[in-house]
C-alpha cells in the first residue's frame, strides 16, 4: 500500500529500498482502467500528482522539466520538424510543449490506455490542453503495433513511455527501435524516455547499446525532475542525420518566453554527463 498516514510512497521493485514520499491533502480520483490503476492526487507542496501502478508520473511542480526536454531537445536538433509521432504520455504534457512549434503541420499520438487520457483532461488541464491543437490525430492502441505499419513517415518520434514494468515494458525491446528507425525519414531523430543515470543504470546501458547498434548518432541526455527516482531522468537519442548535441535552430525569443527549463545552452548542456555516467555509455 503506497499511501500511509496521509503520505504516498513512490515504492517499486525497480529501486528496491528507495521510496520518495509526498503529504496528501486529497485523492482526486483512484480508478482501475484495462491496463493500471490511476491515482491522481492534490499534494500538499507539489500540485496535482499523477501515479499510474504505484509509480509517480508527474506532479505540477516539476512537470515542465521533462516535458520541455523530451519535445524541444528532438524538435529543435531537426532543421525542420513537420510529421511527429508520439507514442505514450497520455497526460498530453509533451503533446502541449510540441504544439509551440509552429513548423510541425502533424502529430500522431499514440497511447494505450484512453483512461489516463480522459483523467488528464478532467483534472489537468494545463497538460492535456495538448489534445486540443488541430495538428493533434489520437490513435488509441498499443505504440509498437502502430509504429509496425509505419515507413518513412515522420520527422521525429517521442516516446514517452513509463518504465519497463506493466505496459510500457515492450517499448524497452530492440524490435520496437527496429520499428521507430524504420517509420522514421531519411534525417529522422528518435528521442525515448531514458531512466536514471543513477537509479537504472542497467536500462541505461540497453538503451544506448540499442540505439548505437541501430542509428549513426546517439547520444544520451540527462535531465533534472525532483520528483523522479533519483532526481533525475534521461533522454535516450538516435538520430538517422542531424547533429543532436548542438540544436539545428536556435529557439526565437517569444517562444523562449513561454519555456521554463529548455534554453539552448541547456540543450547543449543536458548532454555533458558525469564521469560515472560517460564510462556507462563507453561500456555500452
Ligand atoms: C509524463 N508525460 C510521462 N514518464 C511520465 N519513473 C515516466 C514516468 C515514470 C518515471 C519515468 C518517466
Amino acid at each position: 500500500m503506497n499511501l500511509k498516514n496521509g503520505w504516498f510512497s513512490e515504492i517499486c521493485p525497480m529501486w528496491p529500498g528507495v521510496a520518495l514520499s509526498l503529504e496528501i491533502k486529497e485523492t482526486l480520483y483512484s480508478g482501475k482502467s484495462k491496463f493500471q490503476q490511476i491515482d491522481l492526487y492534490q499534494t500538499r507542496h507539489h500540485g496535482k500528482m499523477l501515479v499510474l501502478d504505484g509509480i509517480i508520473q508527474l506532479t505540477e511542480f516539476d512537470e515542465f522539466t521533462y516535458q520541455e526536454m523530451m519535445a524541444h531537445l528532438p524538435l529543435f536538433s531537426h532543421p525542420e520538424p513537420k510529421n511527429i509521432l508520439v507514442i505514450g504520455g497520455g497526460d498530453g504534457g509533451v503533446l502541449r510543449e510540441i504544439n509551440r512549434h509552429t513548423q510541425v503541420e502533424k502529430i500522431d499520438f499514440c497511447e494505450i490506455d484512453e483512461a489516463v487520457i480522459a483523467v488528464s483532461k478532467k483534472f489537468l488541464p494545463g497538460l492535456a490542453c495538448g489534445f486540443d491543437d488541430p495538428r493533434v490525430t489520437v490513435h488509441i492502441g498499443e505504440g509498437n503495433g502502430f509504429v509496425k505499419n509505419k515507413t518513412n513517415a515522420y520527422d521525429v518520434i517521442i516516446v514517452d513511455s513509463s518504465d519497463p514494468i506493466g505496459p510500457g515494458e515492450a517499448l524497452f525491446q530492440k524490435s520496437f527501435y527496429k520499428g521507430l528507425k524504420n517509420a522514421l525519414k531519411p534525417c529522422g531523430i528518435i528521442a525515448t524516455q531514458g531512466e536514471s543515470i543513477f537509479m537504472h543504470q542497467e536500462w541505461v546501458v540497453t538503451l544506448a547499446r540499442i540505439t548505437r547498434g541501430l542509428f549513426p548518432i546517439q547520444a544520451y541526455a540527462n535531465i533534472c525532475v525532483p520528483t523522479y527516482p533519483g532526481g533525475s531522468i534521461g533522454i535516450c537519442m538516435g538520430s538517422l542525420g542531424p547533429e543532436l548535441l548542438t540544436p539545428a535552430r536556435i529557439i526565437s525569443q517569444p517562444l523562449q518566453d513561454q519555456l521554463k527549463y529548455y534554453t539552448t545552452q541547456i540543450h547543449k548542456a543536458a548532454f555533458v554527463l558525469p564521469h560515472f555516467a560517460q564510462k556507462l555509455m563507453k561500456e555500452a
